[in-house]
């Protein structure tokens, strides 16, 4: 049975009217690689199966023949899921444990649905070309999660989530997951005035950290994600921004194990734009995957839309690119649809669409790096530091600085830092 009305897959065809890739081309090659294996595209299974159009004043707009049932609506959503993997043509997806199984009356029954859909995926995957980008635990939608996952001030929570994870993580690993995610879900606090914050931050680390000793247990070769988010559903959320996360990783010695998943629209959230969270994380060298949507700039709330804005994307895909690309991520959709577009074509309509918002930023980039003249005028810019003397203050003190400043009569000379000019430059190719 068809969910997609027997919908074929997408063709490149830049001339379509319907739908169709106008802009991706799996096979056409920028910078040396396939866009396929540049992109790396994931549908993320909850927000496009599992998600059922509601809002806070509203509940369900959404009719899907999975909303309500058990593990027969399960594997009926998970055909449907392959099913527009197929029409898409993406390499990839993403799932939490609680979108794709039905939740049981015990730890042991929810984990044994967990499992026969895991038996399930494998067969797909086996029959398809699609594979898994990572997998992650939904440790923030049952109450029982309300306080927090691993910051619960419950032990027996921060139990449940360490079995949590270890039965996720088993089945990324099983799957051939090529990451696993951490999104902070509830680890923060709506107030000081109940909240043990040391306590809870260091709960944090013991967790992260007995994470990533699992991984080297079972020989997961898959990396290690935090996805950081200011706020929302805590008002306070401990894995804030990149350098929050950092901070974090620092403080528990796992900087070389770990690595961040940037979502879009968390770091509009965080008062950031896309290219800083993703600059930054480069820097610091954890630079793993990308959460890929668009955020609303006024509602302050995460509003996980599907990416429309080129040059926006183009910014984005310029600093991957100047990354060396995706290792082991990729570009997953975190983007649900509106919720009036009701019809299993809006799903597919808004992928499509997404996908070759992100083509054309991709190539905006590719040709901004090849064009060169971004990067030609950033090193001008700093072309003072390569004189020796530039270079050996790095290595001195300030007396001696302060000396050679007297002595020979230095007068800093400002310089147009060309902001227009340079913004000229990126609008000829987006
Ligand atoms: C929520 C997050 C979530 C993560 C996965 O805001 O974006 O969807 O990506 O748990
Ligand atoms: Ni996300
Ligand atoms: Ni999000």
């Amino acid at each position: 049975m068809s969910f997609f009305n027997g919908q074929s897959p997408l063709a490149y065809d830049p001339e379509a009217q319907g739908l169709a890739f106008r802009h991706y081309d799996p096979e056409e090659v920028v910078m040396g690689k396939r866009m396929e294996d540049h992109l790396r595209f994931a549908v993320a299974y909850w927000h496009s199966f599992a998600w059922e159009g509601g809002d806070p004043f509203g509940g369900r707009t959404f009719d899907r023949p999975w909303f309500d049932g058990g593990m027969e609506a399960a594997r009926m959503k998970a055909d449907a899921a392959f099913e527009m993997f197929e029409i898409l043509g993406v390499p990839f997806f993403c799932w939490h444990d609680a979108d794709i199984r039905p939740e049981g009356d015990t730890f042991a029954e929810s984990k044994a649905n967990f499992d026969a859909i895991i038996d399930l995926f494998e067969e797909k995957m086996e029959a398809s070309k699609v594979r898994l980008l990572w997998g992650t635990a939904n440790m923030f939608s049952s109450r029982r999660f309300m306080s927090g996952a691993a910051t619960n001030p419950d032990p027996d929570v921060f139990a449940w989530s360490a079995a949590t994870v270890k039965t996720c993580l088993d089945a990324t690993h099983r799957l051939g997951g090529q990451n696993y995610v951490l999104w902070g879900g509830r680890e923060g606090y709506e107030t000081l005035l109940n909240t043990d914050m040391g306590a809870e931050l260091e709960h944090m680390g013991r967790f992260l950290s007995m994470v990533v000793d699992y991984k080297h247990k079972i020989g997961f070769e898959g990396t290690i994600l935090i996805e950081p988010k200011p706020q929302e559903p805590t008002k306070h959320q401990y894995d804030y921004d990149v350098a929050t996360v950092y901070g974090f990783l620092q403080r528990f010695g796992l900087e070389n194990e770990v690595k961040v998943n940037i979502e879009q629209g968390h770091a509009i959230l965080a008062g950031h734009s896309f290219e800083h969270e993703l600059a930054l994380a480069r820097e610091l060298g954890v630079l793993g995957s990308i959460d890929m949507n668009r955020n609303d700039y006024q509602s302050g709330w995460d509003t996980d839309q599907f990416p429309n804005n080129v040059p926006e994307v183009a910014l984005a895909y310029y600093e991957i690119l100047k990354a060396g690309g995706f290792a082991t991520g990729g570009t997953n959709f975190d983007a649900k649809l509106r919720r009036q577009s009701l019809d299993p074509e809006d799903l597919i309509a808004a992928h499509a669409g997404a996908m070759d918002v992100c083509a054309r930023g991709l190539k905006a980039a590719a040709r901004m790096i090849e064009d060169g003249a971004l990067e030609e005028a950033r090193k001008a810019r700093y072309a003072g530091w390569e004189t020796p003397e530039a270079k050996a203050m790095l290595t001195s003190d300030l007396d001696t600085i302060a000396e050679r400043v007297l002595a020979e009569g230095i007068d800093p000379q400002p310089r147009s830092g060309r902001q227009e000019i340079l913004e000229n430059i990126v609008n000829r190719y987006v």
